[in-house]
């Protein structure tokens, strides 16, 4: 043997065992973490001149609290455990400065407008007692507060105009469980089999028919998880108008179908074995079949989207950036999410986009849901927005901000993670083209989009609120329902308003119907409205004279008084509606950007009824009115528990102003250029002239006159709850919202500077990554995504409250 053998066979095995040990490491090494550094240099403006659009931080509540408390010179009590005769703050929010002095800062190097709060007081405790609004400032040291009713409303807000703060709700609640329920204990005891806390209320809204009633009926449910969807039969119409709880009484009582005077008569009629008894099997605490508790194992994991280079957004404070795109976003307590001096390559395209009012039509056999009409502005869509839970109300990794608020108590409270910001590869192309004629080609270019979106979660009701920006230039507002869908106890003739989607239980029939405002400010701030669209004209072929052509041909309005631009829910609207600037684009269009709206819509009510005009937005869906520093919104936070008389009635911001300038000026709107079904062109062999030419491209010499202009967008969706709506509806299908979309604003699409665009062709190789950059996605986007731990804030400092109304 050779004496070196072992030695060899040593080394050899030392070798073997390198090689397999690096193989194996190798494997199990994990790819490179994911940049989750946002990769946005900030360029255009500074993230202080956002902040004059900035919510309230927690510091500047609680000074606005303080001020107030010291500075009125009477005793103010915690809105949270108000009495209706006391007084209190019910609210405060950010006062937005004026837009003239906002752009005077942002624009004019004007002086930054002084920072304030509106502060909504109760003042229950009072020879008169009303409703307040104060303006207080300078923040964050609060020097001096002005009451502005008058000013915003025209004379005082009466009291009971109020919107119901939680600590009512509470009171009522406790009123119904001590002074109504005991006095009908058989009857509870027997056929609920109550027990003081197994069953929860839902209140119907408005309060009665007439200014003044605070009587609002209450429906009992089964309180289990998901109770909305348990009623029991059981309504009880409470009078608490009164400012003394001890005054408040039981006006009325239904139950499976009969009306009873009070609960003493159900109680007496119950024992004398005269009504006719529906026992609802008991619901276990789940709720069962409205339990939203995972019903199958967990598979495999559904797709995520992860970041490979990091963000390509950045968000600092309440700014955003993306791309061409910029814009502050805000939160009001009232209203919901807004934005504000969105700009598109630095120049601003909309001064505001914001949520304006949810309102919810239902239809019943049983009284508290025949007599629902929700305003959820009243409630407040930003004071009830929910903590969001990454993974599934937004993707994982989108970036979240917390909301703060006051609402109903006196100190601010906040909702965690309240707001997402995403980018979202929609997984489809913004613009393609496959070419197999002439060149062999293909281009395409991804369609990834900046979202940001809250969700409020009125009641039973969840809305979702997305703005959605795109490499295209358009904007989109977008809006989706879901939550439990509330219901009637199912009983005689139930079927006339809905589906029955459970053993006793009635999805009622209702509308949605949701109102933004848009201000948009494209190439300045004044703005001609435009109206394009298409008619036929009869005309003979030019080169066979004895044919003819129906030919289709634009057809150009200039919209300029606000009666015209109204455009009532079933009217037909000219397809193409744009806010025109002073300015053109290179082929000498003016530049315009175009409103698009997807809407199932119908009535929201007959305009006959009382309290129309308080959703009087509804009537329209577009309007477009001068923009006003006094009508800042749509409606009005009064306009629930007094629509008979409507604090703000938006019927009447359409009062037939012109929107474009007295000047005179070129074919104006009532002249309709159009030849629509009219008789024959003369033929060219008769002359014939093209009416276009004489017109210009933009069918006027120059621009219109222009004004400051403001687009009210209303859509909505009709809801016929069925057997899919339990557990609870979904947002599918259940989506309306609008399009701002340019139009000759630029001279070409601006997506062509888009950084994601992909071309090659047949002479390339399309799987070399310098020809394809998605031929470079194995090494750039092989990275792992860093994923934060999952963390929920959302139950936390919060004590279980009566519900709110709801939807
Ligand atoms: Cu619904």
């Amino acid at each position: 043997m050779n004496p070196k053998l072992p030695y060899i066979l040593l080394v050899g095995a030392a070798v073997i065992i390198f090689i397999l040990s690096c193989m194996l490491l190798s494997r199990g090494r994990q790819s490179p973490s994911c940049d989750s550094q946002p990769h946005v240099v900030e360029k255009m403006g500074s993230t202080s001149q956002s902040l004059v659009f900035a919510d309230l931080t927690p510091e500047e509540l609680a000074q606005v609290v303080r001020y107030l408390q010291g500075n009125l010179g009477v005793p103010l009590v915690d809105a949270s455990r108000a009495k209706p005769s006391d007084n209190c703050i019910a609210s405060v929010d950010l006062q937005v400065p004026a837009k003239a002095e906002v752009l005077r800062f942002l624009d004019g190097g004007g002086a930054r407008p002084p920072r304030e709060a509106l502060a909504v007081l109760y003042f229950g405790n009072q020879p008169e007692p009303n409703v307040t609004e104060y303006v207080v400032g300078p923040l964050p040291t609060p020097a001096y507060h002005r009451d502005v009713t008058v000013q915003k409303y025209g004379g005082k807000v009466p009291y009971h105009r109020r919107p119901m703060l939680g600590s009512e709700n509470e009171q009522v609640g406790a009123f119904l469980e001590k002074v109504a329920f005991a006095a009908a204990p058989t009857f509870l005891k027997e056929v609920f089999e109550y027990d003081g806390t197994n069953v929860a209320f839902q209140i119907a809204a408005p309060h009665g028919f007439r200014s003044g009633d605070r009587k609002s009926w209450f429906v009992l449910f089964q309180n289990v998880s998901g109770f909305f969807v348990h009623p029991v039969g059981l309504e009880v119409l409470v009078d608490h108008s009164s400012l003394d709880i001890s005054r408040w009484a039981v006006s009325k009582v239904f139950y499976n179908g009969q009306y009873y005077r009070d609960m003493i008569q159900l109680e007496s009629a119950y024992v004398q074995g005269r009504i006719s008894v529906e026992k609802v099997k008991k619901a276990p605490r789940d709720g069962d079949f409205s339990s939203m508790k995972p019903r199958a194992p967990s598979a495999a994991l559904f797709p995520l989207q992860y970041e490979p280079q990091g963000p390509r957004y950045s968000v600092r404070d309440n700014r955003v950036l993306f791309q061409a795109w910029s814009f502050a976003f805000g939160m009001s307590v009232h209203r919901g999410l807004r934005l504000f001096d969105i700009r598109h390559k630095g120049e601003r395209v909309a001064y505001e986009i914001s949520v304006q009012e949810a309102l919810s039509v239902y239809g019943s056999n049983c009284p508290g849901g025949m007599s629902t009409r929700y305003m959820d502005g009243s409630f407040g869509i930003g004071h009830y927005t929910s903590p969001l839970v990454r993974g599934v109300d937004c993707p994982y990794l989108a970036t979240y901000r917390d909301v703060h608020y006051l609402a109903h108590s006196q100190v601010s409270r906040v909702s965690k993670s309240a707001l997402c910001i995403f980018e979202q590869n929609l997984g489809s192309p913004l613009r393609r083209h496959y070419s197999n004629l002439q060149s062999l080609f293909y281009g395409g270019l991804v369609n990834s989009a900046l979202v940001v979106r809250s969700i409020a979660t009125v009641g039973n009701h969840n809305y979702v609120w997305d703005f959605i920006f795109y490499q295209n230039g358009a904007i989109e507002g977008k809006v989706q329902a879901t939550g439990y869908a509330s219901s009637s106890f199912l009983h005689g003739d139930g079927l006339r308003y809905g589906n029955r989607v459970w053993e006793h239980t009635l999805g009622t029939i209702r509308t949605h119907s949701i109102n933004y405002k848009v201000d948009l400010d494209v190439g300045g701030v004044k703005n001609s409205l435009v109206a394009h669209d298409m008619a036929f004209e009869m005309v003979r072929a030019p080169w066979s004279p004895e044919q003819q052509i129906e030919r289709p041909r634009l057809t150009k309005k200039v919209l300029d008084t606000e009666d015209q631009a109204a455009f009532r829910l079933q009217s037909k609207m000219p397809r193409y509606i744009y806010f025109a600037a002073n300015s053109k684009n290179k082929w000498g269009h003016q530049r315009g950007y175009r409103i698009q709206i997807t809407s199932f819509a119908g009535d929201h009510v007959p305009e006959a009824s009382s309290m129309e005009r308080a959703i009087s937005w509804a009537r329209y869906q577009l309007a477009v009115t001068r923009r006003k520093e006094e009508e800042p919104t749509s409606t009005s936070i009064y306009n629930q528990n007094d629509p008979w008389t409507p604090t703000v009635a938006f019927a009447d911001f359409i009062n037939n102003e012109t929107i474009t300038n007295e000047v005179g000026w070129g074919p104006r709107g009532g002249g309709q250029l159009s030849t629509v079904g009219i008789a024959l062109a003369p033929a060219p062999a008769r002359g014939f002239t093209c009416p276009m030419v004489k017109l210009g491209l933009d069918g006027a010499p120059g621009s219109p006159p222009a004004q400051d202009l403001v687009a009210w967008i209303s859509v909505g969706f009709l809801h016929v709850p069925h057997a899919e709506d339990v557990p609870n509806t979904v947002t599918v299908g259940n989506g309306v919202g609008f399009f701002l979309r340019p139009y000759n604003y630029f001279s070409e699409d601006p997506s062509v500077n888009s950084p994601d665009s992909v071309y090659f062709s047949s002479d390339q190789d399309a799987g070399v990554c310098g020809a394809n950059p998605l031929a470079c996605l194995p090494p750039t986007a092989a990275c792992t995504p860093h994923l934060p731990p999952f963390r929920y804030g959302g139950f936390l400092n919060l004590s279980l409250a009566l519900p709110a109304g709801g939807l």
